[in-house]
């Protein structure tokens, strides 16, 4: 038997179980995602592959009925723990109108949504760091103190909107959780391209607020630091930066071709890491996880995947006058 990581730090059987259901679904939605475009049927994908564990262990830190998200694209696994279901996200692959996000408007993996408190996303990446920021000032005021998430790459830590951001909401004591997710590379920039420091997690004392490296492949690990922060914060003792170290298991879209800027050897010694079989290992060793309940769990995510993918496929498109709406004003 393998020592129990998840007790101690509150976390029951059962909701280990679901984290790991919820990384095989992000999963296998991600990949059915590949199989479709390469298929000519869906326009767009962006991965959440190989990131599931850091998405999903910190989403499990938040309280989904008064807390806010501002994600960002690579986010399906989070916004998926946050509420979100298959079916959402192959209607929005598909844009189709009943796109809980955009109405089939919006790019795909640019979420939102008001019933999961989930910001809508703009296409410049890090814009949304600004809006958390702002949210909690708001939810400040309104006296409601909402905690707000807010994730992005480790390229994007670089914009001006991260460091505007975290200055404020480190003066003001925002309750702000800054979630980089640090995948090593900005499209075809490595890392060492792109920051000279150490880590980004040393960006935070600059700011005046903790920062922490932590293993972003282990969900477990990842929930104890963003349940730290998220204390921290509903505390109001303001922000937390955490760089949640992985690996983007997947070219950067479906655009993307990364043959072109990293080895094939380096891709297969991260898959031979990969963070659900990490976290299956986990599972099986503190016996929480027999075959037969793996089994059930993946014909189960298999399911869900398959009735998401044909509901979507099925679903109409928005009426071409739908593109005018949420321009401008609308008289009720
Ligand atoms: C302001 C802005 N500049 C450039 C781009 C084009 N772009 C989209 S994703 C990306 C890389 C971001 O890398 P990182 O922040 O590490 O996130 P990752 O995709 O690796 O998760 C770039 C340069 C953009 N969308 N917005
Ligand atoms: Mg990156």
């Amino acid at each position: 038997m393998a020592e129990n990581r998840h007790q101690p730090l509150g976390l029951t059987d059962e909701q280990v179980l679901d984290m790991y259901y919820l990384m095989l679904l992000a999963r296998k939605v991600d990949e059915r995602m590949w199989l479709l475009n390469r298929a000519g049927k869906i326009p767009f994908v962006i991965s959440c592959q190989g990131q599931e564990a850091a998405q999903i262990g910190a989403a499990f830190a938040f309280d989904r009925e008064k807390d806010y998200a501002c994600p960002y694209y690579r986010d399906m696994g989070f916004v998926m723990a946050f509420g979100m279901t298959a079916r959402d996200m192959m209607l929005s692959a598909f844009a189709k109108a009943e796109d809980p996000n955009s109405g089939g408007r919006q790019m795909p993996g640019h979420f939102g949504s008001r019933r999961y408190n989930i910001l809508t996303g703009s296409s410049p990446v890090t814009t949304q760091v600004p809006h958390a920021v702002g949210l909690a000032l708001a939810g400040r005021m309104e006296g409601k103190n909402p905690v707000v998430f807010t994730s992005f790459g480790e390229g994007s830590s670089n914009q001006g909107d991260f460091h505007e951001g975290a200055n404020f909401a480190g003066v003001h004591k925002l309750p702000v959780i800054f979630f980089c997710e640090n995948n090593k590379y900005a499209i075809s920039v490595p890392l060492a391209k792109q920051i000279a420091c150490q880590s980004v997690a040393d960006r935070a004392i600059g700011y005046g607020f903790p920062g922490v490296s932590i293993d972003g492949n282990d969900p477990i690990e990842v929930y104890k630091a963003t349940k730290e922060a998220v204390d921290r914060a509903r505390r109001g003792d303001g922000p937390t930066l955490i760089e949640a170290v992985t690996y983007r298991l997947v070219p950067h879209s479906s655009d993307d071709d990364d043959r072109a800027y990293r080895s094939r050897e380096e891709v297969a010694e991260a898959k031979s890491k990969d963070p659900i079989l990490r976290f299956r290992t986990y599972l099986q060793e503190v016996g929480l996880l027999s075959e037969e309940v793996d089994n059930e769990l993946n014909d189960r995510v298999a399911r869900e995947v398959d009735e998401a993918t044909e509901y979507a496929e099925d679903a109409p498109y928005p009426e071409p006058e739908e593109t005018l709406r949420h321009v401008y004003a609308e008289a009720e």
